[in-house]
């Protein structure tokens, strides 16, 4: 049985004061574990929104990090900073990394075996381009990149990491995959995963949908057989609309 993920990635949002306001009404509001809830605010506020819902059921994670422990990376934070901060997850290779940051199938690669190193659980993005999809080349272009930021992880580390389905064309965009679509990508990501990791691993990963959740949307997605959980941007940022989407899982 895969425990339902709600993620919320506060991208370039929120002051640390703001944060932790936000922070303490999402714990306040969710004292019961039967989901994981995991916020995802900017590297300034980690260290105190980790402070924030320490004990609670709320987990931090980062937005991104680089693979080197340490070293001469002037701007970039390394794993075990991210771990210093607090923080149990990260998230790894999503579609604003790739399209304005360079990120590749290599580098993702890179940081999800350094975040495993280090005890991180990775949060690893895939998705399509509306191009790709118009193309007909989604199931190609996710199970490259399936493919190739997993590559060289064992059966159980596979299992035991999550992956965000986030098609390009629904982030931050109004547009919405339909359940029904984002129900169909999932389950070819566990059939990607079943293929080189095998069934066990395949049945225990978990696969967010993200691109556009909101309060509306959120309890049909979630209802989807393979969808276990979302990776939310814009609706996380105001307690009502991540709440309304955290009492759409449940
Ligand atoms: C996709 C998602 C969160 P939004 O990027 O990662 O953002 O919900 O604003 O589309």
């Amino acid at each position: 049985m895969r425990k339902t993920i709600i993620a919320g990635n506060w991208k370039m949002h929120k002051t640390i004061a703001e944060a932790v306001t936000l922070a303490e009404a999402i714990k306040s509001q969710n004292p019961n574990p039967s989901l994981e809830i995991v916020i995802c605010p900017p590297f300034t506020a980690l260290t105190e929104v980790a402070k924030a819902v320490q004990g609670s059921p709320v987990a931090v994670a980062a937005q991104n990090m680089h693979w080197e422990v340490q070293g001469a990376f002037t701007g970039e934070v390394s794993p075990a900073m991210v771990k210093d901060a607090g923080c149990k997850y990260v998230v790894l290779g999503h579609s604003e990394r790739r399209q304005y940051f360079g990120e590749t199938d290599e580098t993702v690669n890179k940081k999800v075996k350094a975040a495993i190193t280090h005890e991180l659980i990775p949060i690893v993005c895939v998705g399509e381009t509306l191009e790709q999809r118009e193309a007909g080349q989604t199931e190609d272009v996710v199970a490259t990149q399936t493919k190739g930021g997993l590559a060289g992880l064992s059966a159980q580390e596979v299992a035991d990491l999550v992956i965000a389905y986030e098609p390009v064309w629904a982030i931050g965009t109004g547009r919405t995959a339909s359940d029904d679509d984002a129900q169909q990508v999932n389950a070819y990501i566990r059939s990607v995963v079943a293929e080189v990791f095998g069934t066990e691993a395949a049945e225990a990963v978990r696969i967010q949908y993200g691109g556009s959740v909101k309060p509306s949307n959120a309890k049909n997605l979630l209802a989807k057989g393979d969808i276990d959980g979302a990776l939310v941007g814009g609706a996380s940022l105001k307690i009502e609309d991540f709440q309304g989407i955290i009492d759409g899982a449940k």
